[in-house]
């Protein structure tokens, strides 16, 4: 919690009825029933009402189902969508270096843009090209890889990644760090394998993360290196046949200060908050599930993930192929930290099941999604 933020859920919503009247009277907050217009009335719900004190007319029920955003955000103002950023990943160019290596290259551009996070709230963003969170880097352990960073935006930047690279590759000031017009080369070894994540480290850096300056960076295992653990190696390898088994997407959990009083009036997975209660996500129940799950979450200390009516396997930081926890359905994460949650359905119901951040009042500021669970 920042030092001028309230831990007082009932206050920070009031603070996010004051930040929608500033952001032109767009109502949000409503009991109503998912997709269903109420303009006019969406206030019939006193803003300090605690959760589950008004009944819920959402089909997604109960009291995570009664406070949610109202209309959609235009994803052709944004140029990108929700349920695209589950599952699209940057794997750059791929070529050779002298020496026979695979070097992979990506083009990373700093950019200052307007997102509409809400519907009717817009966020002045620093993005990198031109999304929050920026696209998914996606390579595979042991091969070089190149990132040209331009910075188009209006104030210094970086890529500052973990992983493993030099100190001139840190991407900190001196080292990677670039004003406006510049650019600068990133080169490093992908290792390790794993859930990784990188940043701006620009200072502040508070306000350069809650910016948007952040994206998820995954290394799959290379399988000829794991011998002993093939079968789950080859399962992690993007592209491979035993890979398309699974259902993967990636899920960056953020928040935004849409008041910039350093505490958040939005929460989400992939910066639409209740995006995906609006539009759950298809799931095969025959076919497991792989989430990356990154949190990035500026201001608040912490951020979970808690799956309904199910467990999950945990590969902390995903630096493993045997699971750090198994069999949980909640994980919490500090900033940065992040994890592999593998989980099936093969044996449930068809149906919707919920997943959202377990401290309520982000789950009510819109972490919250669905998953809608189909017979294949
Ligand atoms: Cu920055």
């Amino acid at each position: 919690m920042g030092s001028m933020a309230t831990d007082d859920g009932v206050t920070r919503r009031g603070l996010l009825l004051g930040g929608m009247a500033a952001a032109g009277g767009t109502a949000l907050l409503a009991r109503s029933a998912l997709g269903q217009s109420h303009e006019g009335h969406e206030m019939s719900t006193p803003a300090n009402a605690p959760a589950g004190a008004y009944p819920a007319t959402t089909t997604h029920g109960g009291a995570h189902g009664d406070m949610m955003t109202v209309g959609t955000v235009d994803p052709g103002f944004n140029g990108f969508d929700s349920v695209q950023l589950l599952t699209e990943w940057e794997t750059g160019v791929v070529s050779q270096t002298a020496d026979g290596r695979t070097l992979r290259s990506f083009e990373i551009e700093a950019i200052d843009k307007e997102l509409e996070i809400a519907p009717g709230v817009f966020f002045p963003a620093w993005t990198y090209n031109g999304r929050v969170p920026g696209p998914a880097l996606r390579a595979t352990e042991g091969e070089r890889l190149r990132i040209t960073f331009r910075n188009s935006g209006s104030h210094p930047h970086s890529m500052h990644f973990h992983g493993v690279h030099s100190a001139r590759m840190d991407g900190v000031p001196g080292a990677g760090l670039i004003d406006p017009g510049e650019e600068f080369v990133y080169e490093f070894d992908a290792k390790p394998f794993g859930c990784h994540l990188y940043h701006c480290h620009a200072l502040p850096l508070r306000r350069h993360m809650h910016k948007g300056m952040y994206g998820a960076f995954v290394i799959d295992p290379d399988p000829a290196r794991h011998p002993d653990q093939l079968a789950v190696a080859q399962s992690r390898l993007l592209g491979s046949a035993e890979n398309a088994q699974w259902q993967e997407m990636v899920m960056v959990m953020n928040a935004f200060d849409t008041n910039f009083d350093g505490g958040n009036e939005f929460y989400a997975v992939n910066s639409i908050p209740h995006a995906y209660a609006k539009q759950p996500i298809v799931i095969d129940k025959s076919r497991p599930v792989r989430i990356y799950l990154v949190n990035v979450t500026e201001f608040d200390p912490i951020n979970s993930f808690h799956l309904h009516a199910n467990f999950f396997d945990y590969y902390d930081t995903g630096t493993n192929l045997t699971p750090t926890l198994r069999t949980v359905d909640l994980i919490t994460q500090c900033q940065a930290q992040r994890g592999i949650l593998e989980f099936s359905y093969k044996d449930h119901e068809p149906g919707l099941y919920m997943f959202h951040a377990h401290q309520t009042e982000f789950t009510e500021l819109g972490w919250m999604g669905m998953f809608d669970v189909r017979e294949a």
